[in-house]
């Protein structure tokens, strides 16, 4: 293959790579006005310490067979023969249905995985086990939990996720950006299923040079471009619904706020704004209060609240504040305040949620999706919401409430995971290593010695998208991108769908799992089935040879002047949202009916767990953000040069505002010691005034290192070492781990080396 580039893709972009005399070669698809830094990752996917080669069973499994085992995550490996290893995960699958029946094996599986549509690990894993009788499944996403619990309560259905107002309408109208949570073109380098141009950096410059404003609302100031010249207002993290609801005060108080729009379009004003004037607590919920808790200048707030009223607005509402204790009131906050404001359903105006999350969000939508692999379905109703997983393993029985319902947690004996990396996204790592010593088996496809392979009883070698064939893209990333194999599988790697139908063959269900096709047969199927529909639809693609050639083919029909809930506005009548009363749900009798202290029927102020103490006081006084990192995807190609660039004496890199490192008598480069209530981790100093004084900045992603537990939880600066396994409220169940309360000191010791980039085979 030596010499040719090919077009390929993956999350963070379109490209063409091949092995070249200089090395494999890796070059941003001609065109994308802005490519991903992260492309320089990607030949790290090479890399011969970190890539499982062979499979692999973990010792204590072999000598002692299935069963809980806390040795799970420090124990060795034994390499074994394809063969062997493919008859254990079969035999293994057949005893657990017999004796425990299917729900007792968890297929939920979490993970971005591959960009690519056929060997998506999630539609490759839920298809096997579906083809076997089923699975338990998890329910929603660590991005927006609780969104997608929210949402459709509230507005009926996730438009605010999957189709906000498209960016041109906004490029041409909106006046006035309020960005709680920023609007991180470093998260918009990234784009589920690929993307072949990055555009969000120069949409946000155009509205700029149009004359729109900006107004930062985070705790780290470059959470939006420094050109946009945003201004920075930094309230105290978590605090924004308080924020919010002062804002909503200022609007009330200043008869600033839209009364017939919250009359017509709205269900509950009343309950709101009895509550915005304190009448049942006492407590208006003005700027002077709010200050008390965000931090923010009241002067500042009354001030943002006029402009907002008389400039087209609009308000983005990132995924990250929602991944916090009670993130469902910041988001149902934000909604009200666009309530009041009435610009919903207006060019330019209203909300959006997670403008700027990736590459996608807010891109029009092609009026046809792409070709996927069907998944069949699941004979098994079991669930757990996907953050529930430690609580699920380690107390099954366990009866716990979600969305309205009262559930038990099921008794999970087989850990099916593939595409995913649970010791990368999970809070509290100690925890969920525990949790992990609970199953029978844990089974785990990687391309990657990752903390999740080594807590694995069998570890299958999975190729990376680079050494088979695939398509990428979504119906908003607007093109649909051939994805050809541009090198050879390292080692013994399989296709997740060649080792499923080496599975199948074993328990009897080849024909049904592969429907006799392979792989290029496949992508030929999928890809000419939908052209099917297209061409029936009057939007003509061409063959698949011809796609395959060019790379690439763009989706038609794309609707780039969207306005969402246009409709709904203009005659909410004949247009209702599919809420329980048509309209807005600023006071949902639904929600209030399930009685959760931790969700009200309106949205409401809850002091989230991370002001149990104030800011500044206490044994953990800075507030740690463990955001989204820039230097990679999540925790993928964490060696990859982009992100060992970023990494300072091995550790990954946490920024700490000039007041706080002379506090404590820190410097750039030291290394530091990050301790929480719920452990601890090594981290490399960058002192930055980019963060608020009283808040350290620690991206999530660095693969986790438990190696040195004497020295901290890990060696290397995963802050999920630090986060609590907490839920976002009863309503959604979701993941919280955004922010956490620590402590940071200097490390003098002596410097524990990585383990983590290395193969625990011993
Ligand atoms: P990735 O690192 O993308 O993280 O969590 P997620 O588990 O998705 O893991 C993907 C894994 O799939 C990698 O290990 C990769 O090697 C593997 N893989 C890639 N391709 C293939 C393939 O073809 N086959 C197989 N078998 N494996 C493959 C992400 C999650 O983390 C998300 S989406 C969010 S938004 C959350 N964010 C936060 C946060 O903000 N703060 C905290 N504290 N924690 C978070 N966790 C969440």
């Amino acid at each position: 293959m030596t010499g040719s580039l090919r077009p390929h893709a993956s999350h963070w972009g379109a490209y063409t790579a091949g092995d070249t005399a200089e090395g494999f070669r890796v070059v941003a698809a001609p065109g994308d006005p802005d490519p991903a830094t992260l492309l320089a990752n990607v030949p790290a996917s090479f890399d011969e310490r970190v890539r499982v080669r062979q499979p692999y069973v973990r010792r204590g499994w072999l000598e002692r067979g299935p069963g809980p085992d806390d040795a799970r995550g420090t124990d060795t490996y034994v390499p074994v023969g394809w063969d062997e290893a493919l008859d254990l995960v079969a035999g293994e699958l057949e005893r657990v249905r017999r004796e425990h029946g299917n729900e007792a094996i968890f297929g939920g599986s979490y993970g971005w995985g591959s960009a690519g549509r056929f060997n998506h690990a999630q539609s490759q894993v839920h298809r096997f086990l579906n083809t076997i009788g089923g699975y338990t499944r998890s329910a929603h996403t660590y991005s927006h939990g609780a969104a997608e619990v929210l949402l459709p309560r509230v507005v009926g259905s996730l438009e605010p996720l999957d189709a906000p107002t498209a960016w041109p309408v906004l490029e041409r109208h909106t006046e006035l950006f309020v960005c709680f949570g920023g609007l991180p073109v470093k998260n918009s380098q990234v784009g589920s299923g690929g993307v072949d141009r990055h555009h969000v950096g120069g949409t946000l410059r155009g509205a700029r040079e149009r004359g729109a404003e900006f107004v930062l609302v985070s705790p780290l100031r470059d959470d939006i471009s420094a050109d946009l010249g945003a201004q920075w207002i930094a309230p105290v993290p978590g605090t924004d619904t308080a924020l919010m609801l002062a804002l909503c005060h200022a609007l009330l108080d200043e008869e600033l706020y839209d009364a017939a729009f919250v009359m017509s379009h709205c269900e509950g004003f009343e309950k709101l704004r009895a509550y915005l004037a304190g009448e049942a607590d006492g407590e208006p919920k003005t700027a002077e209060w709010a200050a008390r808790w965000c931090g923010v200048d009241p002067a500042t707030t009354r001030a943002l609240a006029r402009q907002m009223a008389t400039h087209r607005t609009m308000i983005t509402l990132s995924w990250s504040m929602q991944r916090s204790h009670h993130g469902e009131q910041v988001l149902w906050a934000g909604i009200a305040l666009a309530a009041m404001l009435g610009q919903i359903g207006l060019p330019g105006g209203g909300f959006g949620h997670g403008y700027g999350c990736t590459a996608n969000i807010g891109n029009a939508r092609a009026a046809h999706g792409v070709p996927l692999l069907p998944q069949g379905s699941n004979d098994v109703d079991e669930l757990i919401p996907v953050a529930r997983i430690a609580d699920a393993l380690l107390h099954p029985g366990r009866a716990y409430d979600f969305d309205g319902q009262r559930r038990a947690y099921p008794d999970l004996r087989l850990v099916y995971w593939i595409g995913g990396n649970p010791f990368h996204h999970h809070q509290d790592l100690r925890r969920l290593s525990r949790a992990f010593g609970r199953p029978d088996t844990v089974v785990v496809h990687e391309p990657f010695w990752t903390a999740t392979a080594r807590h694995a009883d069998i570890v299958l070698p999975a190729t990376t998208t680079l050494e088979r064939e695939d398509f990428g893209g979504s119906p908003v990333s607007g093109t649909l991108l051939a994805m050809h194999q541009v090198a050879r599988p390292v080692g013994e790697a399989r296709d997740d769908y060649a080792i499923f139908t080496a599975l199948a063959q074993r328990l009897g269900v080849a024909d049904d799992f592969t429907e006799g096709r392979t792989t290029r047969e496949w992508l030929d199927h999928l890809y000419e089935a939908w052209r099917g529909v297209m061409a029936a639809d009057d939007a003509p693609v061409e063959d698949f040879e011809a796609f395959w050639k060019a790379g690439r083919v763009s989706l038609p029909r794309r609707d780039h002047d969207h306005v969402m809930y246009a409709d709904f506005r203009a005659d909410p009548e004949h247009h209702p949202l599919p809420t329980p009363s048509g309209r807005i749900e600023l006071y949902s009798g639904q929600i209030a009916s399930f009685g959760y202290d931790d969700c009200p029927g309106h949205p409401t102020w809850l002091v989230p767990h991370t002001l149990a103490e104030p800011p500044g006081a206490g044994e953990y006084p800075l507030h740690l953000l463990a955001n989204n990192p820039a230097a990679r995807l999540h925790s993928q190609l964490d060696h990859g040069a982009t992100s060992a660039a970023s990494k300072i004496q091995d550790r990954e890199p946490i920024r700490i505002h000039p007041r706080d490192a002379r506090a404590r008598e820190l410097s750039a480069g030291d290394v530091v010691l990050v301790r929480s209530a719920y452990g601890s981790c090594l981290a490399g100093v960058v002192v930055s005034d980019a963060v608020h004084p009283g808040v350290v900045q620690l991206s999530t992603g660095a693969w986790f290192d438990p190696s040195a537990p004497d020295v901290a939880t890990c060696i290397h600066g995963n802050p999920n070492a630090l986060t609590p396994d907490l839920a976002t409220s009863s309503l959604g169940q979701a993941c919280a781990g955004q922010i956490v309360r620590v402590e940071v000191t200097r490390y003098d010791g002596e410097l524990p080396p990585l383990v983590a980039y290395s193969t625990p085979v011993r």
